[in-house]
């Protein structure tokens, strides 16, 4: 997919493509910057928004295909933190093996660096809320790291569909989410609606705990 570049967007959040983790050692030390990892189901956008939020272009590879990520991606934000972006789950097209290697090490990383800042769970504006989704959503919040919903492809439903997901996703964070998730923010990578909101956010995020690293 190729970003709608707008004119004169500046999110301040440029960032440079550091390596594929295929062990938490090769994680920056803790105190280095902040982390905010992208999770969610394979082909939701998470590399779409990624570079949408980057302003790169091509930062990270996108596809048509599940599975185009297949170990957790780390960027580096020139202006202080990364990005995490780990491979999508619950997708069938890859060898069993792949999806136990790709899984393992985000499994790997998040146990080893409880100090993660936040992940951005994203879920498709398109889908009811799924089961995988509310499990990795309960999973990061059991492992201590906060995190926020984030609905993607907004775009790809009618005016009058638009808010459904997002109310859906409020209620369940009311009811059964709790402490430590919040959100949810609607977003769309092809038009940009949304975006300024997630940025804000992450620029929140990043900005959080100054004194903690
Ligand atoms: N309509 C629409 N399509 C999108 C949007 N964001 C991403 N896509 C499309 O969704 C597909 C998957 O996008 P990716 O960014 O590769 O998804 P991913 O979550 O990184 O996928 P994995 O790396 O497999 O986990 C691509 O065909 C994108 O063009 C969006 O906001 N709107
Ligand atoms: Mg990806």
């Amino acid at each position: 997919m190729k970003p709608i570049a707008t004119k004169g967007e500046s999110f301040g959040l440029s960032a440079t493509f550091v390596l594929s983790v295929a062990d938490p050692h090769q994680m920056p030390p803790p105190g280095t910057g902040a982390i905010v990892g992208l999770a969610g189901r394979s082909n939701v956008g998470k590399s779409s928004l990624i570079n949408r939020l980057t302003e790169s272009g091509g930062l990270a590879r996108t596809g048509k295909r599940p599975g185009a990520t297949t170990l957790p991606n780390l960027y580096r934000i020139y202006s202080g933190g990364y990005f995490l972006d780990f491979p999508g789950y619950g997708y069938m097209n890859r060898g069993q093996s792949t999806k136990a290697t790709s899984q393992d090490a985000s499994t790997r990383i998040v146990e080893a660096r409880p100090d993660i800042r936040r992940v951005l769970l994203l879920v498709d504006a398109r889908r009811e809320l799924l089961p995988l989704d509310m499990e990795a959503a309960r999973w990061f919040q059991m492992m201590s790291i906060p995190v926020t919903i984030v609905v993607t492809k907004t775009d790809t439903l009618s005016r009058n569909a638009r808010d459904i997901p997002r109310r859906s996703w409020s209620r369940w964070i009311e009811e059964e989410g709790g402490e430590g998730i919040d959100g949810p923010i609607p977003v769309s990578a092809r038009t940009g609606e949304g975006l300024p909101e997630l940025v804000r956010h992450v620029r929140e995020v990043l900005g959080e705990g100054a004194t903690g690293g």
